[in-house]
């Protein structure tokens, strides 16, 4: 097989370019190692930033999102009990948008079957050949058979333990890492949500979220040792736990109800550099990795796969390399900016088991300094929104 840009992973990331090179004339196949139901079962971000909204609308996957998504103007912030709602519209005049990755991977995956365009799941042994040559291509196993695509550029989109980011030589890429000292363990369930904003909570206990999916599905999450197991978390510990973290008056609406699904992620700040190796180039979690405290994981990815979109197409239709030879360095600014930011939330709203008392009131002054300065809220809400990419 022969296409013009291999893309490999059917998450975010590589549908979402498979879309874009598509509305771009340009040829695209996705090799995808699980099943599509698999990676439809994987419950992850739930906010859309502005730019991502943007980008489903350029991939022709956005309808279903502008009808069931919801749009949230501010966010509240709770601070061992006291609460301060970051209004966005009022400080930067943008909103995000509510709405599940499981539900914008679910529109990309039909959008993408309505244009024809080729994913093959469960491919196989995935491996990249020749990315430093005029002429790389892919095989997989399928079927008990090894398949060959030749193409021009491969797109690396398969996420944090995939195999493009280990086919770049281990001596031209610069990796940064911090990894946290807790998990968030999260609970989906069929009951309404216990406000109409999300509600980041920094209890002595600690960290808790209420996110949501709709008015009818909601998603909440719990700060928890590494060390604990989802099986140590029967659904009424955790709607107890949550209770204990949330103030009275939210801890009283607070609707429980069987969990639909429950899950712990570590947290991790994770970063490679360069996003580009000859004829590769690494987008979304392949790449990069971000707490997900700020709420930036899949916006980032939406991000780097319309830079490189972009560039692919600046380069097919105009001959020009300049967009695919600053693409690495474009990307880079905007994720280390967000990288900043979702350290700076986990490390402000999370309990640190080694922090000491210092460490602590330096906590409290830092969120004093964020919810007291007309500065520091305007600074929250243009990050949580999104900055340009
Ligand atoms: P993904 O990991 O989503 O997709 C990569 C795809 O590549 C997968 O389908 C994988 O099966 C495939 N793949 C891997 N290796 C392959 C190989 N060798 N061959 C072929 N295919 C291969 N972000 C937020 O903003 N908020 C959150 O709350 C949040 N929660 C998260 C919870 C968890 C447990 C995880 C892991 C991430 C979370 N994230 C969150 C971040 C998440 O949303 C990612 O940013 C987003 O999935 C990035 O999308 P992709 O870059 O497409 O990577
Ligand atoms: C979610 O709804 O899953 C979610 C929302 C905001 C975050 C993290 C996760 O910061």
């Amino acid at each position: 097989m022969k296409t013009q840009v291999a893309i490999i992973g059917a998450g975010p990331s590589g549908l979402l370019l498979g879309q874009l090179l598509h509305k771009q004339g340009i040829s695209n196949i996705i090799l995808e190692r699980k099943s599509s139901g698999y990676v439809l079962g994987r419950i992850r971000a739930g906010v859309l930033e502005h730019t991502t909204v943007q980008g489903l609308e350029k991939a022709g996957a956005a309808e279903r999102m502008h009808r069931e998504g919801l749009v949230h103007e501010g966010v509240e912030l709770v601070f061992d009990r006291e609460k301060y709602r970051v209004d966005f519209t009022e400080a930067v005049g943008k909103s995000v948008v509510v709405y599940g990755q499981t539900e914008v991977t679910r529109d990309l995956m039909d959008a993408r079957a309505a244009t024809g365009g080729l994913t093959v799941y469960e491919a196989e042994d995935v491996a990249l050949h020749g990315i430093d040559t005029d002429a790389p291509y892919v095989t997989y196993a399928k079927d008990g058979q090894t398949h060959r695509i030749d193409c021009d550029f491969i797109a690396g989109c398969d996420g944090f333990h995939g195999v493009s980011r280990q086919s770049i030589p281990a001596d031209v890429l610069k990796t940064y890492e911090r990894v946290y000292p807790f998990g968030w363990l999260g609970l989906l369930s069929d009951t309404p949500p216990v406000s109409h904003e999300l509600i980041y909570v920094k209890h002595p206990d600690g960290f808790a979220l209420c996110s949501q999916r709709s008015e009818t599905r909601s998603r909440y999450y719990l700060q928890v040792p590494l060390t604990d197991k989802v099986e140590d978390w029967p659904d009424e510990r955790f709607w107890a736990e949550l209770k204990n973290r949330l103030y009275p008056e939210a801890a009283g609406r607070l609707v429980t109800g069987p969990s639909l699904e429950k899950s712990i992620a570590p947290l991790r700040s994770f970063v490679s550099e360069p996003m580009r190796y000859h004829k590769l180039f690494l987008a979304g979690d392949a790449a990069h990795i971000v707490p997900p405290t700020g709420a930036k994981g899949l916006n980032l990815a939406a991000g780097d796969v319309q830079c490189l979109a972009d560039a692919l197409a600046d380069y097919y239709h105009n001959r020009s390399t300049a967009g695919i030879d600053g693409y690495s360095a474009r990307c880079l600014k905007r994720v280390w900016a967000a990288e900043r930011f979702s350290w700076y939330m986990t490390k402000l709203l999370h309990t640190f088991p080694d922090s000491d008392d210092f460490e602590q009131k330096m906590q409290e002054a830092e969120f004093n300094q964020l919810v007291l300065t007309e500065n520091g809220a305007k600074t929250l809400a243009e990050n949580y929104v999104g900055l340009p990419y």
